[in-house]
């Protein structure tokens, strides 16, 4: 028979080699004749497979309020500082994406982890919450900078507002919610933010859809499959923010002595 040379890669995702390129086995085609969108794209690529309408379309909320939240914030603000600094669209971009992380924007996976223990667990909010106190682990997908009991995030707002009328369940997000509810009780500003809105609510989606065995889903949730969605759809605002800067030709940024406290007594006076 036919002797196979040993192959150094194995793929599963996409195909180049037809006369068109496939995505899970789905031609391009066929994406582009049936009207797909994004949330079809990433559900082909990450999840290999075709999902109902209802999720795709809750894929593509995420991405489109999640793209950018101002120039305040972190991202946005180290790709302000490097395209001014002269540096190229890839490098402006990647200095922003590499703020992402437990604090900022990156705190989508752990949300559904700690969410989905606790909650498989039946551990009540106050066991939650204060059990994460007592290992000093900040709860992922709670707390923001500026929003407040009496300031919510309207992002948070539109995701669940979707999830309730789309969802058929939303067991995950209610657990969410009440876990806001004990510690909103303990700070204003430790409110469900828009990672731990998106990290529930997407367990909701491959608890309730049917398309994801129980083994699947673990398996999604550890290797942390949804802090992609926050890198996707940020990389949208942070290109924008690079391009804004070059368009008006901003010089290079340099943070203002005022704004710094010194402490170092040796140091020249002003
Ligand atoms: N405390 C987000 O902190 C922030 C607590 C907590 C228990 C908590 C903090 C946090 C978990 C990570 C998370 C995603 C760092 C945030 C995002 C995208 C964004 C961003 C944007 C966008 C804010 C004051 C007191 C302290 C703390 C306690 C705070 N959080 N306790 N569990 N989770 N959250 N990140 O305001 O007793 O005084 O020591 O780490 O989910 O990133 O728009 O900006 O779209 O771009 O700096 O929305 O909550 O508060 O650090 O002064 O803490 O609250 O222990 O208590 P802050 P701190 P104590 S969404």
């Amino acid at each position: 028979g036919k002797v196979r040379a040993p192959t150094h890669i194995i793929s599963t995702i996409s195909d180049d080699r037809g006369e068109e390129p496939c995505y899970a086995g789905v031609p391009m085609s066929s994406i582009v004749e049936q009207g797909l969108g994004v949330g079809d794209v990433i559900s082909l690529l990450w999840f290999k497979r075709s999902l109902p309408r209802y999720c795709t379309k809750f894929i593509e909320i995420c991405i489109m309020l999640c793209a950018d939240h101002g120039p305040c914030v972190s991202g946005a603000h180290n790709t302000i500082v490097t395209a001014r600094a002269g540096k190229d669209l890839v490098s402006s971009l990647v200095s922003g994406l590499l703020t992402i992380g437990p604090r900022f924007g990156g705190a989508i996976d752990d949300a559904a982890r700690y969410f989905k223990d606790a909650y498989d667990r039946n551990l009540t909010p106050y066991e939650f919450v204060e059990g994460m106190k007592k290992k000093g682990i900040r709860v992922p997908g709670i707390g923001h900078r500026i929003k407040r009991g009496d300031n919510r995030d309207k992002r948070v707002e539109l995701l669940q507002l979707f999830a309730r009328t789309n969802f058929p369940s939303v067991k995950y997000m209610e657990y969410a919610v009440q876990v806001e509810t004990y510690t909103l009780s303990k700070a204003n500003n430790l409110v469900l933010n828009v990672d731990g809105a998106i990290g529930s609510l997407f367990l909701d989606l491959l608890a309730g859809s049917g398309m994801f065995t129980k083994q699947e889903i673990d398996e999604i949730v550890e290797i942390g499959y949804l802090n992609g969605l926050f890198v996707l759809a940020r990389s949208i605002g942070l290109i924008g923010h690079t391009f804004d800067q070059k368009r008006l030709k901003q010089p290079l940024y340099r943070h203002p002595w005022e704004d710094v406290l010194y402490t170092n007594d040796s140091a020249p006076k002003p």
